[in-house]
C-alpha cells in the first residue's frame, strides 16, 4: 500500500512483514513436514515404525523456540508502539473531531476545516476527540489509526514525506453513516501550508466592521451536517435539504404521521430536537443539537438552510 510517512510508518511496515515472515516460514515448515510424513510414512508402503513415546530434547526445542519467535514478534510491535506515544517536542497540533458521521479538524482554536490539511516534513499531532460514541481515525498513508473515545483525549502523531492527498476513514462501526465518514488527509509544502492556514482563517474571521456571524455554508461541513443531508436533491442517510423551505412535508410526530410545513420553525426544531418530527421513510437517528449548536451557529445554519434553491 502506498505509505507516504516517514519513521513510524517504516516501523509498522517492518513489524508487519517480520510477522508476515515469521508466519510464511511456519506455515511452510508445518505443511511441508506434513506433506513429507504423509508420503514417506503412508501405511501402504508398511514403513511405520514402533511409536515413539516423549522426546525431552524436542519437546523442549519445541516449546522454548515458538517463546522466543512470539517475543521476536512482541519486540517489534512494542517498538512502533513505544515510539508512538509521544509526539516530538514542537509538534504541530491539530485537534480532530469524531462526530456521526463526520470529521472536523481545527488549528489554534479558530480554523476549522473537514480536512485533515499538514505540512510536508513537519510532525503532526493529532488529538482526537468525540462529540457521541467511538469513532476511529484511519489514514492508512500514514500508518495511524487511533480511536476517538468520548470524554477521553487519544492522541496519534506522523511525519508525512509526501504532498498529496489520501484517504482518510472511520474505521470503527459508529451507525447507518459510518461508510460516509470519509474525508482526505491533504499533505502540502510547508508555504501552501500557511498560505492556506491564513486564507481559511481570513475566510472565517469575520470582516472588519461586520457582526461576528459564522457563515451558513462553513458550518453546515464542519458540524458534520453535510455527512447525511445533501444540498443537490439526492437523499442520503437524511433527507436532502434543496429547497426544503416553505415545503410541506410528512412526518412522524410521537408515533403519528402529519403533515408539516417547513418553516423556520420547524428547521430549528429539527436541529435542537430531531426527534420530534422525523421525516417519514428515514431513520430517526439524527444525533440532537441541543447544547451542541451555539444560538448564531443555529441561526446561521437556518439561514443557509432557507436560502437553498
Ligand atoms: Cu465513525
Amino acid at each position: 500500500m502506498r505509505r507516504a510517512v516517514t519513521g513510524l510508518g517504516h516501523g509498522t511496515d517492518n513489524a508487519f512483514l517480520v510477522i508476515a515472515g515469521i508466519c510464511v516460514i511456519l506455515f511452510l515448515l508445518i505443511i511441508g513436514l506434513t506433506a513429507y510424513f504423509v508420503l514417506r510414512y503412508r501405511r501402504s508402503k508398511g514403513e511405520v515404525p514402533e511409536d515413539i513415546h516423549g522426546n525431552a530434547l524436542l519437546e523442549t526445542a519445541w516449546t522454548i523456540l515458538p517463546i522466543f519467535i512470539v517475543l521476536y514478534m512482541f519486540y517489534y510491535g512494542w517498538l512502533g508502539y513505544d515510539a508512538r506515544r509521544k509526539a516530538p517536542e514542537g509538534a504541530l497540533t491539530v485537534k480532530a473531531n469524531g462526530q456521526m458521521w463526520a470529521w472536523s479538524f481545527e488549528y489554534d482554536g479558530a480554523v476549522m476545516s473537514d480536512r485533515l490539511v499538514v505540512p510536508v516534513g513537519r510532525p503532526v499531532r493529532v488529538v482526537l476527540s468525540s462529540s457521541d460514541i467511538i469513532h476511529s481515525l484511519y489514514v492508512p498513508a500514514f500508518r495511524i489509526k487511533q480511536d476517538a473515545v468520548p470524554g477521553l483525549e487519544r492522541m496519534v502523531w506522523f511525519t508525512a514525506d509526501k504532498t498529496g492527498e489520501y484517504d482518510l476513514f472511520c474505521t470503527e462501526y459508529c451507525g447507518t453513516g459510518h461508510s460516509q465518514m470519509l474525508s482526505k488527509a491533504v499533505v502540502m509544502k510547508e508555504a501552501e501550508f500557511t498560505a492556506w492556514l491564513a486564507g481559511t482563517a481570513a475566510a472565517n474571521r469575520p470582516s472588519p466592521g461586520a457582526e461576528e456571524r459564522p457563515s451558513g455554508a462553513d458550518l453546515f461541513k464542519a458540524k458534520g451536517c453535510s455527512a447525511c443531508h445533501t444540498t443537490d436533491g439526492r437523499p442520503l442517510v437524511g433527507p436532502t435539504l434543496k429547497a426544503i423551505f416553505g415545503k410541506k412535508v410528512r412526518v412522524s410526530t410521537a408515533g403519528k404521521e402529519r403533515e408539516v410545513e417547513i418553516d423556520e420553525e420547524y428547521l430549528r426544531r429539527s436541529e435542537l430536537d430531531p426527534a420530534t418530527d422525523v421525516v417519514v421513510g428515514f431513520p430517526p437517528i439524527m444525533p440532537p443539537q441541543k447544547g451542541v449548536l451555539k444560538e448564531e451557529e443555529l441561526n446561521a445554519l437556518v439561514e443557509y438552510i432557507k436560502g437553498l434553491k
